[in-house]
């Protein structure tokens, strides 16, 4: 297949931005530190049986307090941008009200840090960690939840809005509403489908609020973007009327009620049909659709693995487990008689199927169905179980692999008349994974959790030299 026929050498286009990217929880640590307020991930994780080991964030990478070093590293790499999350509570340690300047100056000093090293900073507004007191009144069940982070973006826009140059919003609202309040998988471990369809909707009225409250404070023309976790469901049997239906529905839940109303205005009827016998979208008003859909300058998509399913004559959704601590909902309300199914062949070390052909097919989707719209992957990646040799490297041939597959993937969409603007990498560095603690390891560099002593790992100066060269080297012609 063209899939693995890697023996030409692929050019990417001028100013296709080559990046990593990073979330605030997952590597700064210093969660009490120099005014921080608590999230709801500091809470989650200090609750036994949520993350593998009892792991937390309180530490992670400690890059709050290595920030130079770390922008050091991404000079070594040839990094062209860097995609980081803003911490809210550390910004506003109760989610709302008096920002705390320290907190804002270490953002400050980190964009300041890039644009000195001609790296191009996009920031994340919300990468997962909310308030705890906006959780204590219900969170993103809560309207007024997206009331206070279109103020926090003001607040934000206000000090950084002359140097950022990508905004986005949210990172994958998929995982906040459908893990955090369907599976409970994450925080703040709500299992119920109601909240869960009540966080998709105030997560999509937060991103638009957003939006229109940093156009009122920004004065350096950025773009602004949004971030999604596309789904890219396959029907098991496509000439089978029940698998196809099973794979449409799950499109619905998973990805048409968050692409509909921001980048066509409206929610899609028949899912709100489909969804009503677990919600009444009442929360809904009108006038809800003309704020969330706001123009995007760029649609972030992040890709990992495609899903596969089938009609299944048993009730609810039958789901391959995803191996975390805690899942004690479902992360796909509303699918009743829909099973997922394992897709075999090459697995990461999170269970996940490597299928580079889903990412070039879901970028042809998009952009097949909003041609003028710019795509940025803003995560792939994998998790592979790293170790450093004894002469002190970190050889991991198969993310090479993994990244390379997936790289000629969006090269081939490219090609087929994709707009597609750059590629950041997930991740940086090996850091915290949420549930699953410090057991997987995404980084292209190599984090010792006893010494914090970061290592590129081989993958790393490979994509260096991608970054740099801006040409995908055929395998044939890799020196290895
Ligand atoms: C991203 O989430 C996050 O933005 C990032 O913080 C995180 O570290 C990174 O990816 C790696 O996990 O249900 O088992 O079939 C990605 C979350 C991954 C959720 C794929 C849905 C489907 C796999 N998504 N997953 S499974």
């Amino acid at each position: 297949s063209t899939d693995d026929d890697q023996d030409s050498d692929l050019t990417f286009p001028p100013g296709f931005l080559f990046g990593s990217a990073t979330a605030a929880y997952q590597i700064e640590g210093a969660a009490a530190e120099d005014g921080r307020g608590p999230s709801i991930w500091d809470t989650f994780s200090h609750t036994p049986g949520n993350v593998w080991n009892g792991d937390t964030g309180d530490i992670a990478c400690d890059h709050y307090h290595r920030v130079e070093e770390d922008l050091d590293l991404m000079v070594t790499l040839g990094l062209h941008a860097y995609r980081f999350s803003i911490s809210w509570p550390r910004v506003q340690p109760t989610g709302r009200g008096a920002v705390n300047p320290a907190g804002l100056a270490f953002y400050s000093r980190l964009v300041d840090g890039l644009l000195a090293r001609g790296i191009t900073p996009i920031a994340t507004l919300y990468h997962w960690d909310l308030p705890q007191a906006l959780e204590d009144e219900g969170g993103w069940t809560n309207r007024a939840t997206a009331e206070a982070f279109a103020d926090y973006a003001r607040l934000v826009g206000r000090e950084l809005g002359d140097r950022v140059a990508v905004w986005t919003t949210l990172n994958e609202p998929w995982c906040t509403a459908y893990l955090g309040y369907g599976s409970g998988g994450h925080a703040p471990g709500i299992a119920d489908a109601d909240s869960a369809f009540r966080a998709v909707h105030h997560l999509n009225l937060a991103h638009g609020l957003a939006i229109t409250a940093l156009r009122e404070v920004v004065t350096n023309n950025p773009q602004y973007s949004i971030t999604l976790n596309l789904h890219l469901i396959r029907p098991d049997n496509p000439s089978s009327a029940a698998d196809v239906a099973a794979a449409r529905l799950a499109d619905g839940v998973a990805n048409r009620l968050f692409l509909d109303p921001l980048l066509n205005g409206h929610y899609p009827e028949w899912v709100l049909e489909a969804t009503g016998h677990l919600t009444d979208w009442s929360f809904v008003t009108a006038g809800d659709a003309s704020l969330i859909r706001q123009p995007l300058d760029v649609l972030g998509v992040n890709y990992y693995t495609p899903q596969r399913v089938r009609e299944w004559d048993g009730v609810g959704t039958k789901q391959s487990a995803d191996g975390a601590p805690r899942t004690p909902g479902t992360a796909w309300p509303g699918l009743d008689h829909v099973e997922f199914l394992d897709q075999g062949g090459p697995h990461t070390a999170m269970g996940w199927t490597v299928d580079p052909s889903g990412l070039e097919e879901l970028l042809l989707a998009i952009g097949n169905e909003w041609p003028a719209q710019p795509l940025m992957i803003t995560e792939n990646g994998a998790a592979y179980n790293d170790v450093m040799s004894a002469d002190g490297s970190v050889h991991d041939p198969a993310r090479i692999d993994y990244l390379r597959r997936h790289l000629a993937a969006a090269h081939r969409a490219i090609e087929r008349g994709v707009n597609l603007t750059g590629y950041q990498v997930w991740s940086l560095l090996d850091n915290f994974e949420w549930s699953f603690g410090y057991s997987k390891r995404f980084g292209i560099v190599h984090v010792n959790y006893d010494t914090l002593v970061r290592t590129p790992k081989d993958s790393a100066l490979w994509y260096s030299r991608l970054a740099r060269s801006g040409v995908l080297r055929g395998e044939s012609s890799e020196i290895r």
